[in-house]
């Protein structure tokens, strides 16, 4: 997945073409409301714009307080296939935000902070169908990797035999990840300025590399 709010905003579309023919997977959209996380990335116009130049999945991760009031704009932009993460702790009742998401045809997803632990998420692994492990502090990009967050991959790769979801990376992905936490069975990762974004090389190159693992 291409993290986005790493891409060049003055030609969004060309960048989201760019990835789409280079051979992304999907598009990782990180909107932020200034108050769950100090920062502000994409907007929901932005979300629109991406949605209209690709056809592959969207994957939107909202660092949002109370994304209960808002969601419903995501959800009007969003097509089948696509999915929402919540921040369980931004919302007072995230099974009903979750239900939402559901309700519309979309995935539903958590994203887990690195201060999270798995057993606070307990009841919503039995929900959701994709949880979205963050390796960094919410906010920003390019920042560096957590190690004590190896230990939930750990973990949440052990529940995952017995329910339905999946398990992705976000935050600080490099190829050294991909190449430990893939083959344990984590799903998808994250691309951000680590690998992915503000290269010399063309993004096809890389997708292609990562792909054939020559890092
Ligand atoms: C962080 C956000 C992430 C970043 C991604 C950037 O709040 O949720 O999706 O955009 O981690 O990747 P990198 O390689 O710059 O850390
Ligand atoms: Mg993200």
């Amino acid at each position: 997945m291409a993290s986005m709010m790493c891409a060049d905003y003055g030609c969004l579309a060309n960048e989201v073409r760019e990835l789409d023919e280079g051979g992304i997977d999907s598009f990782h959209i990180d909107i932020m409301d200034g108050r769950y996380v100090q920062n502000f990335a994409m907007s929901l116009n932005d979300l629109k714009c991406i949605r209209a130049h690709t056809d592959k999945p969207l994957d939107v991760h909202l660092m949002v307080e109370h994304p209960i009031n808002t969601i419903d704009l995501f959800i009007g932009s969003l097509k089948k296939g696509d999915t929402i993460y919540i921040h369980p702790e931004a919302e007072y009742h995230p099974s009903t935000t979750l239900q939402k998401v559901i309700n519309a045809g979309l995935v539903p997803g958590i994203a887990i902070n690195p201060g999270t632990s798995v057993e606070t998420v307990g009841m919503m692994l039995r929900i959701v169908k994709k949880v979205l492990v963050m390796s960094v502090n919410p906010g920003n990009a390019g920042q560096m990797f957590l190690p004590y967050v190896r230990q939930k991959y750990e973990k949440l790769l052990m529940y995952n035999d017995k329910l339905d979801f999946d398990i992705y990376w976000d935050g600080a992905c490099g190829a050294d990840k991909i190449r430990e936490f893939a083959p344990l069975g984590v799903r998808g990762f994250v691309l951000g300025t680590t690998l992915l974004f503000g290269k010399k090389a063309p993004y096809r190159e890389t997708i292609a590399k990562i792909r054939k693992m020559e890092f």
